[in-house]
């Protein structure tokens, strides 16, 4: 295993215009944690940073839609977000916002360093404007057709269905996102960074540099991008939100929210050091350090050209060593999205499966999308659940629990020479810390969580091999060599699982009396054994030792049911049936007619008697319906929305004098009023049938 080092652990700083949804969690906050949390245990310097992204578009446009200002919404979701980071056991050192006095500070001075250091071109030139809203229009606030993919709906610095980031004005045939005008051209001035200038470097460091171990979509994206050729980007904006621009003819301008907030990590990092006591430098221009980004793919081009030219322009920054971005994640088959409310919110799961937030830890960790975008099913869920946490983990260290309170007392035994078998899977066990490393250390965090099922699944084959429930029968002595094995394994267990269900961990390491790291959280214990650091599963002889006292069985994970994911599909469903009603296209409205036109129509109230579907039609029932004028004959074309037992006794809206005609042979006297729903099934235009009679008129 590596020396101790020095790591920078960042993870995407979070916009503040919405909450954390699964999508967020697997491709960003989870590995990143299982990293913090691996690294932390094997005796590292580690530094795990993030905060709130609240300047940009996104902001200023969730603000005007409900009326507010930006303010408003940066503090609500900054509150939620952070709030709920904590309840999911994301172990962030700090956990900052770029709304800080702490950033605009740094992000000013960093600013204002590269523009006396001349890295920055000041140039004016025309840019996109919207007449109507009087207002420039960059980034989210135009749409236009991407010039690399032909995507039409790229906004305008970066296309996200190819991943390009561009200036506003390369769109094809570009569009205001404020109020769908074409804008027009107006001069105004912008300090540029000259990606250009640094191409060389770029190409130094990451395609001829160590970068080949970066991972392959991460590596191909930014390959691509030098191949293309980089240009100047614009770093500031005609905004009013954001950062204000520190230079003389900065009035009225705000730095580019890309440019601030990557800045945002070390504004993190001093507000952090302020608070401990200690020295943010070695983190940020510390030689050894190891600085890695976790973010997801929309974000490389940011983290792996613009961010790293920036640093290298300021000149005493380190580069970053990795930059481990995941791809998307989606869910039931469908694009994860905030505005279509087609996510898994991280508020909403906390609040439907309290103390279960280890199972998704443990669902996004088993189907993280490491290498393609990957698909999270509630019925995966379910089956992770019920088949792996429960079947193979719990129900591994509950047998040694349960077994080693009937036989002992909950006494660690005593063991007597240990059998080959013993001897191997001991030594398979030891052999964990490493296999699960390597896996974390190359950022494949799936691989590292399905090693660590597969200890406890050794576990479990161990105990169905040994039978120390039928050994104990025959010879005692025996079972407690067996029992003392498989108490190791749970052991291991306890310590390994820390970084991928750490709930779980701690609740394990309580039920073993195995002391926490935070000695301050054990209550109750009073015979505690020290917890193991993930090395020590390694090298240590005993991991839990004899004589040991270890306390009653808990379950650590229940069985989840069909109803309790019946209840999740039903609200993915009431979202779908609400975006498809927001997007019906609704039909233009016909010509005028007059008021006496209108009261040519006669149209009761009236009450399906009689139905039958039509022989050899599709569509076509025929009705006997009571006008209250007379009993008639319909035949309505709604046999695909209703079978003919469901409409009977039903009241509803007639119009009586529409000339009759005929069907399929048979004469239909009149016809039921019917809408359509945005999926296509007919409904009945009902009258009050509380309150009405047949045959009232409906004027
Ligand atoms: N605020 C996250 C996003 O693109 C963006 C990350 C900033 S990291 C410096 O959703
Ligand atoms: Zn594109």
């Amino acid at each position: 295993m590596n020396q101790p080092q020095r790591y920078t652990i960042t993870a995407a700083l979070p916009y503040t215009n919405g909450s954390i949804h699964i999508g967020h969690l697997a491709g960003v906050y989870v590995p990143a944690d299982i990293y913090a949390r691996y690294l932390r245990l094997t005796g590292n310097d580690v530094l795990f940073v993030c905060g709130s992204d609240e300047h940009g578009v996104p902001i200023t446009i969730k603000a005007k839609s409900e009326g507010v200002s930006p303010q408003d919404i940066v503090d609500k979701y900054h509150a939620i977000i952070k709030a709920s980071f904590e309840d999911f056991g994301i172990t962030f050192d700090n956990y900052s916002r770029t709304s800080a006095k702490i950033h605009h500070e740094t992000a000013s001075e960093f600013f204002t360093t590269l523009n006396d250091k001349g890295e920055f071109i000041e140039e004016t030139t025309e840019q996109l404007f919207d007449e109507e809203a009087n207002q420039f229009l960059a980034d989210r606030f135009v749409i236009g057709t991407c010039p690399k993919c032909g995507n039409e709906e790229s906004y305008g610095d970066q296309c996200e269905n190819c991943g390009t980031s561009h200036n506003a004005t390369d769109l094809i045939n570009p569009k205001s996102a404020i109020t769908g005008n074409v804008p027009t051209l107006k001069q105004t001035k912008h300090w540029f960074l000259p990606l250009d200038k640094h191409e060389d470097f770029l190409k130094e460091w990451i395609l001829k540099g160590h970068k080949k171990d970066w991972k392959p979509n991460v590596y191909g994206q930014v390959k691509s991008w030098i191949d293309d050729g980089l240009r100047p980007r614009a770093v500031t904006r005609d905004l009013d939100w954001g950062i204000p621009v520190p230079a003389e003819g900065g009035e009225g301008k705000v730095l580019y929210v890309w440019f601030d907030a990557p800045i945002g990590y070390i504004s993190s990092t001093k507000e952090w050091a302020a608070r401990e006591g200690k020295d943010w430098k070695p983190y940020w221009k510390g030689e050894n350090t190891k600085l890695v980004h976790f973010i997801g793919k929309d974000n490389i081009v940011f983290h792996c050209i613009i961010f790293p030219a920036m640093l290298k322009a300021e000149g005493s920054y380190i580069l970053p060593e990795n930059v481990p971005a995941n791809e998307f994640l989606n869910l039931e088959g469908n694009k994860l999205s905030t505005s279509k409310n087609w996510a898994v919110w991280l508020t909403e799961y906390l609040q439907d499966f309290p103390n279960q937030q280890d199972v998704l830890r443990y669902v996004l960790t088993a189907n993280a999308p490491e290498t393609k975008d990957n698909d999270f099913t509630w019925k995966d869920f379910q089956a992770r659940n019920n088949n792996e946490l429960v079947a193979i983990f719990g129900n591994f260290i509950n047998r040694v629990v349960v077994l080693t309170n009937k036989y002992y007392s909950g006494i660690v035994p005593v063991p007597n020479e240990l059998s080959q078998i013993d001897n191997e899977t001991l030594a398979t066990v030891k052999a964990y810390p490493d296999v699960i490393a390597s896996s974390i250390e190359r950022y494949r965090f799936r691989e590292a969580g399905q090693e660590l099922m597969n200890l406890a699944r050794l576990g479990n084959k161990y105990l169905a091999d040994e039978e120390p429930w039928k050994v104990i029968k025959v010879d005692e002595e025996r079972t407690k060599t067996i029992m003392y094995v498989a108490l190791q394994i749970a052991s291991a267990l306890a310590t390994l699982s820390e970084p991928f269900l750490p709930f779980t961990s701690k609740k394990l390491k309580d039920i073993l009396g195995i002391a926490q790291m935070d000695k301050n959280e054990n209550d109750g214990h009073t015979e505690l054994v020290e917890a193991l650091q993930w090395n020590e599963v390694s090298t240590k002889d005993v991991l839990i030792p004899a004589n040991h006292q270890i306390g009653k069985a808990e379950l650590l994970f229940s069985k989840i049911e069909d109803d309790t994911i019946k209840k999740q599909l039903e609200k993915l469903e009431a979202s779908k049936k609400a975006n498809e009603i927001a997007n019906a296209t609704v039909e233009p409205q016909k010509d005028t007619i007059t008021f006496e036109d209108f009261t040519k129509l006669d149209i009761r109230v009236g009450t399906i008697l009689e139905a039958e579907k039509m022989p050899k039609t599709k569509k076509l029932l025929k009705l006997k319906v009571d006008t209250g004028i007379d009993v008639r004959t319909i035949v309505s074309g709604i046999a695909e929305s209703f079978t003919a037992e469901e409409v009977v006794g039903k009241q509803v809206t007639v119009l009586v004098n529409l000339a009759p005609r005929a069907l399929r042979g048979v004469e239909s006297q009149g016809m039921i009023l019917m809408t359509e729903t945005p999926d296509g099934k007919l409904v009945f235009v009902n009258p009050d049938t509380s309150k009405v009679a047949n045959g009232l008129q409906i004027s």
